[in-house]
């Protein structure tokens, strides 16, 4: 904890480490009052490290150092080491040498999760990023790899299961009835992917064989309540281990692979090698107690940690500015199998969703950072969208530039070339260079410059010689310590269309012949403004630009409501149907802005949802993400000096008006997706559920009585959670106080030992306008299944509450940013890395009308203000203040 600056890391200051580590020996005694480790590393001074002889300086973070053995001799403290602050210095050592450092530590009272920590009466370790110097003294940085062993030692009653990385080599009985059991890890690898647990936890058992004839043991360990809810995780991972043999040609490594599930956890989960940990609320699921996006997130996490074993474990990070080389990558990964296994339109359709939303926010603010940020205060601060959302945009753009072929010739030379190294994204663009013969010098501006580029685009139509001119201009705003930045080389996607909603030939020489010419291109941007000439065409076509998004940009081009109602009926690419559909409405919607109350809504909207409603032949998975309006969250990304309370009172206002006109269709669309057999996964199941539910909340949107009753009928019949869910949602949303009272109640008794379900009760109250006012929110801390210490419940509440119920957290008073800001002073002195990401919302106050940003602003302050701010929390809130 301080008050003070801390110190700024910068990647122009990276120097390959004095000493490098071969093998690290781990013994850890487990008790219930703390535990001893010992840990002997076998050191040696780095060849290519310049300078004789440096001191041997390790980290250390709240470590009682007990012991330090240089090749078997005790050293004195003062004389021959020195404990200073984050780090022990051994003034003088020898060029080789082994060092035995024992340390005590006590993770039942570690509420930070970083290092070992207690959940639920188990132990388990988070050491990404810098949690492994929690354990012991170590070089707890990237590019030292080392080979580990590791021997845990406790109570044999109280922690039957011991785990660890690699393969269990020696296990037996000691005295005292205690046990051990050794592990050996045969794979070099940072300490940031050290894990152990240590727990009463059943396992749940399974197999793959390899592409090569491998058999591997698979094993979830859970709790034993949770003991029905390892299935889906299993069979994710079995779909992941094959995907990854198929697509990228890699194939497991070790003999078993483990997940552990545990309750308290920062974040998703961790990509240990060979044992994985997983956030509870991203691996157990069942039908009666996960939604389908529970289902879907959960396939996409165990596979984004899986292909981590080679993305990121195999392969991995020379420093931390290098975070987006295997988060970026891995993200690009786990989408594209997402998209493999069910509809790639609809996950393109959620990817730029929340791109748009948050991380096109996150680099107009005032964290903006580059995809390889050039410096940071903590570096847990930066696990953002930035390094893996739009890390994964750039790779994907790599991806459309190189075609797929040249991209597996780039992964493959990436794998091969780098295996067991830790590695820079230069090194990843270099090897797709290598691969591919491209030249992608200006293209690695991605990875340097923040912000997002705008593309304006221009269009004239000469009839006479048949010629559409098409003109993209590029601008990349400024971001905080970013002025005048280059052009990026941009792969923009297009196709035209006729009147008649076919696909026109897009020649770009007079010269083609139409007949062989694409209908869809990828244009490549790489100067300030090019101008494209499309020749034959015999009428002046629409556009669809950016077609599936290929780079994470804004356009701007002048689209008239009747050309986007055109889009969405016809163009062939079913992203840009969607996004004309956004595009409308956000278009009715910001027109609506300080418009007077009784201004008519555009009847082309209606129109344009009534067909929508109806349509059966349109994939209904598209439909029912073509029907859900562009959020709050993504028109205030949109809007200058938003005020939200505007935007708020007029999506509501749409949205009613909406289901107001077609309430006829909505009850239509309910019943014929009414659920059919028994509950399964299919995209077509998912898209019925989400229709059939997305009617229920419009209906109670208008408290329609018809729609009242359904709901009511739907929660009590339910065989799912996610109708569950759907109806709960829908009628805390109504205004029918009585029975939103009564679900809830009904609810939380039916589900209250089951805290994912627990969690979804929480934000469902949360983030609704009707039931998560402020005096409902702060009696949701007092409720006796709210836990100060578990990350998710903190989330489910508070994060849910400043997040997504935007009405409530900017009540013009202010009470919201101050009720967000004592919450934060509070969890800061607990877990400052999820003090330091709750604070989000409030960073942004400077885009905020004025009424707003002022209160916001000094709800920072006060937060500045507080005794004894964390490094996390320090840099968070003195550069949104600052910037
Ligand atoms: N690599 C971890 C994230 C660790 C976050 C540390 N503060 C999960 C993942 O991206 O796979
Ligand atoms: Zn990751």
């Amino acid at each position: 904890m301080r008050t003070s600056q801390p110190k700024t890391i910068r990647l122009s200051e990276y120097k390959a480490p004095a000493y490098l580590v071969d093998t690290v020996d781990l013994r850890f005694e487990l008790f219930e009052e703390g535990a001893r480790v010992h840990a002997t590393l076998a050191v040696r001074r780095n060849p290519e490290s310049t300078g004789a002889a440096a001191p041997l300086m390790l980290d250390g973070d709240s470590l009682k150092l007990e012991q330090v053995v240089l090749d078997g001799k005790k050293l004195a403290a003062g004389d021959d080491y020195e404990e200073t602050g984050a780090q022990l210095v051994i003034a003088k050592v020898p060029a080789r040498f082994e060092l035995t450092v024992v340390t005590w530590i006590e993770p039942q009272n570690n509420t930070r999760l970083e290092g070992l920590y207690k959940s639920s009466g188990m132990f388990c370790t988070q050491c990404e990023a810098e949690g492994f110097r929690c354990i012991t003294y170590f070089p707890d940085r990237p590019d030292v790899m080392a080979r580990y062993r590791t021997r845990i030692e406790a109570d044999k009653a109280s922690c039957p299961v011991l785990l660890s990385n690699g393969n269990d080599v020696e296990r037996g009985d000691l005295e005292n009835g205690r046990h051990f059991v050794t592990w050996e890890d045969p794979f070099p690898k940072p300490s940031y992917l050290f894990a152990l647990v240590a727990g009463d936890l059943v396992e749940k058992k399974d197999n793959f064989t390899t592409c090569s004839g491998r058999d591997i043991d698979l094993r979830i360990y859970v709790e034993a309540r949770n003991a029905a809810k390892c299935e889906h995780a299993l069979d994710s991972l079995k779909r992941s281990m094959r995907w990854d043999e198929e697509v990228y040609g890699r194939e497991y490594d070790l003999d078993i692979f483990m997940i552990v599930a545990v309750d308290d956890f920062n974040m998703g989960a961790m990509e240990n090698k060979g044992l994985n940990i997983f956030n509870s609320s991203c691996v157990l699921a069942s039908q009666e107690t996960a939604t389908d996006l529970a289902f879907q997130r959960i396939e996409s996490i165990v596979a984004h940690e899986y292909f981590h074993n080679w993305s990121g474990n195999r392969v991995t990070c020379r420093d931390w500015f290098q975070l987006s080389l295997k988060e970026g990558f891995t993200v690009f990964r786990d989408s594209a199998f997402s998209a493999d296994m069910g509809s790639p339109t609809v996950k393109r359709i959620e990817d730029v969703t929340l791109l748009r939303t948050a991380q096109f926010a996150e680099d107009a603010g005032p964290m903006a950072h580059p995809v390889r940020p050039a410096s940071y205060m903590e570096i847990s601060n930066f696990y953002t969208l930035t390094i893996y959302e739009k890390g994964a945009e750039v790779v994907r753009m790599i991806h459309t530039l190189l075609g797929p072929e040249l991209f597996r010739k780039g992964s493959d030379l990436y794998f091969e070339r780098h295996d067991g190294q830790a590695v820079t994204t230069d090194d990843f663009v270099k090897a797709m260079e290598d691969a591919s013969g491209r030249d992608l010098t200006q293209f690695r501006l991605w990875y340097d410059q923040a912000g997002t580029p705008v593309l304006t685009v221009s269009d004239a139509y000469d009839a006479e010689l048949g010629i559409y001119r098409l003109t993209v201009q590029q601008d990349i705003p400024d971001t905080p310590g970013q002025t005048g930045k280059k052009p990026q080389h941009i792969p923009f996607a297009l196709g035209l269309l006729g009147t008649d909603g076919e696909a026109l030939p897009l020649k770009l020489e007079s010269t083609e012949d139409a007949a062989n010419a694409p209908t869809e291109c990828i244009l490549e941007l790489t100067k300030a403004s090019h101008t494209f000439e499309f020749h034959g065409l015999a009428q002046k076509p629409v556009p669809s630009l950016l077609r599936h998004f290929s780079a994470p940009a804004r356009v701007v081009y002048p689209w008239t409501r009747e050309q986007l109602v055109f889009l969405m009926s016809h163009d062939p690419d079913g992203f840009n149907r969607w996004d004309a559909g956004q595009r409308l409405a956000v278009d009715v919607i910001q027109s609506l802005i300080g418009a007077p109350e009784d201004t008519e809504i555009e009847p082309q909207l209606v129109a344009a949802y009534r067909s929508l409603l109806g349509d059966v032949a349109l994939d209904q998975a598209l439909v029912a993400k073509m029907l859900q309006l562009p959020s709050e969250a993504y028109l205030i990304e949109l809007a200058d000096s938003p005020d939200v309370a505007a935007i708020h009172r007029v999506r509501e206002r749409v949205l009613g008006h909406l289901a107001g006109s077609l309430r006829d269709d909505l009850i239509d669309c309910y019943h014929r997706n009414a659920s059919e057999g028994s509950y399964d996964l299919t995209p077509e199941s998912v898209a019925r559920r989400s229709l059939r539910n997305t009617a229920l909340a419009w209906l109670l949107m208008i408290n329609d009585e018809a729609g009242r009753d359904l709901a009511t009928l739907q929660l009590q019949n339910a065989d799912n959670m996610t109708d569950r869910m759907g109806a709960l949602k829908a009628l805390v949303n109504s205004d029918y106080a009585e029975e939103r009272s009564r679900a809830l109640e009904d609810f939380y008794e039916q589900f209250q030992s089951d805290p994912q379900v627990v969690e979804l009760w929480f934000s469902v109250q949360s983030s609704s306008d009707r039931a998560g006012q402020l005096p409902q929110i702060q009696s949701l801390l007092k409720h006796p299944a709210f836990d100060w210490k578990n990350p998710n419940k903190i989330r489910s509440v508070i994060g849910v509450f400043a997040g997504q119920n935007l009405a409530a957290f900017h009540s013009p008073d202010g009470s919201g940013y101050g009720f967000l800001a004592d919450q934060v002073c509070r969890l800061d002195d607990s877990n400052p890395q999820i003090a330091a990401r709750l604070v989000t919302p409030l960073t942004r106050w400077k885009k905020f009308a004025p009424g707003y940003s002022a209160l916001m602003r000094s709800a920072l302050e006060q937060i500045r203000d507080k005794p004894e701010l964390s490094a996390d929390l320090y840099e968070v809130v003195h550069k949104s203040l600052e910037a």
